[in-house]
């Protein structure tokens, strides 16, 4: 029967990423409707040759009949409309942070824990953070070989993830620095072109930011289990993919050829770890590509149960979009929607 879908927050990065994530994969769709605020109402978009005029988003019956709606508008929008969104039965694939650590709401990575995604009383299925998603997919081969016990993990994180008119302000930095402009600094706590920030989103009581407890608590969460995590987060003067350097602390000590025949073998993951010939990933290379890459894979000397390793990863695809596409897809494969 037909598969009607929506796109909530098409005109923002993650919205248009929908978009090209959708195309790119050849979603199976029928009707498509494309949903924005006040602001974005009217705007036309062409997709697949057609014309897409959005809607506004408003508390009416516009998500009858709609099958799966994929929301990024902002937290604020996310709890406002969820009721309006899946009060029809439409899937709501949320990207904010506002379900996450819900008891009666999933939080996927097709990857990890697809079959969560199965469950979800509220029609609700929650996207994790950009940098939990990019850390489970790692995680889960090692897991597999042995429980991870504890993990630490510092993140250098593209301007990307603060949204399109970060990525814009980085951009705009650099020219402006070259030509003896002033450097506009909005969307950031201080310049970033040659710098870096080691702050991402607001500071908590126990002196970690939000987004260091994120992964702390998603981990957990998505991986059905009670893994310590304990993460520095740090903004970066890079466009759009985030980089993690992982230290990993197994029940049982893990062998660099066991864990490099994990990685290569795990799914959503291209083992990129050749340092001979310079070969590991870099966010310059990785921005726009689907997988995690992952490298400089070697036994932690400080530890002898510890794994050390890096992974990069593009914020707005893996990190957001395209999980949620795949969450989407996954459905459709099990027959779950
Ligand atoms: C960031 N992960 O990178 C947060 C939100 N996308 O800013």
């Amino acid at each position: 029967e037909k598969m009607k879908i929506a796109i909530v927050g098409v005109s923002g990065a993650v919205g248009q990423e929908f978009l090209r994530v959708l195309d790119e994969r050849n979603f199976p769709f029928d009707e498509l409707v494309l949903f924005g605020s006040g602001r974005s109402a009217g705007k036309e978009y062409t997709f697949k040759g057609k014309k897409y005029t959005v809607k506004e988003l408003k508390h009416n019956d516009d998500f009858k009949g709609i099958d799966i709606a994929f929301v990024s508008a902002g937290g604020s929008a996310s709890v406002e409309f969820a009721p309006t969104i899946t009060k029809h039965g439409t899937v709501m694939i949320d990207n904010s942070s506002a379900f996450r650590m819900d008891n009666d709401v999933p939080l996927v990575v097709p990857e990890v824990n697809g079959e969560d995604a199965k469950v979800r009383p509220r029609n609700i299925i929650a996207n994790p953070n950009c940098t939990t998603i990019q850390l489970v997919v790692a995680l889960k081969p090692i897991e597999e070989l042995s429980h991870i016990k504890r993990v630490h993990v510092a993140t250098y994180q593209a301007a990307s993830g603060a949204g399109a008119t970060a990525m814009d302000e980085l951009v705009n930095q650099f020219k402006q620095i070259v030509h003896n402009e002033p450097v506009i600094v909005e969307k950031f706590v201080a310049q970033l072109a040659y710098n870096v920030i080691p702050q991402v989103d607001v500071f908590t009581e126990n002196g970690y930011t939000k987004e260091e407890m994120k992964m702390y608590h998603e981990t957990r969460k998505i991986m059905h289990s009670d893994v310590e995590v304990s993460a520095t987060c740090v903004r970066v003067p890079v466009v759009r993919a985030h980089s993690e350097a992982t230290w990993v602390e197994t029940e049982k000590p893990v062998s660099i050829e066991d864990a490099r025949k994990a990685f290569s073998e795990g799914n959503g993951i291209i083992l990129q770890d050749n340092p001979e010939k310079k070969e590991y990933p870099m966010p310059l290379h990785v921005a726009g590509k689907d997988p995690v890459y992952i490298g400089r894979i070697r036994k932690d000397i400080s530890n002898p149960n510890g794994l050390s390793f890096w992974s990069v990863s593009d914020q707005i695809k893996k990190g957001a979009a395209l999980n949620a596409v795949q969450i989407a897809e996954y459905l459709i494969k099990e027959n779950a929607l």
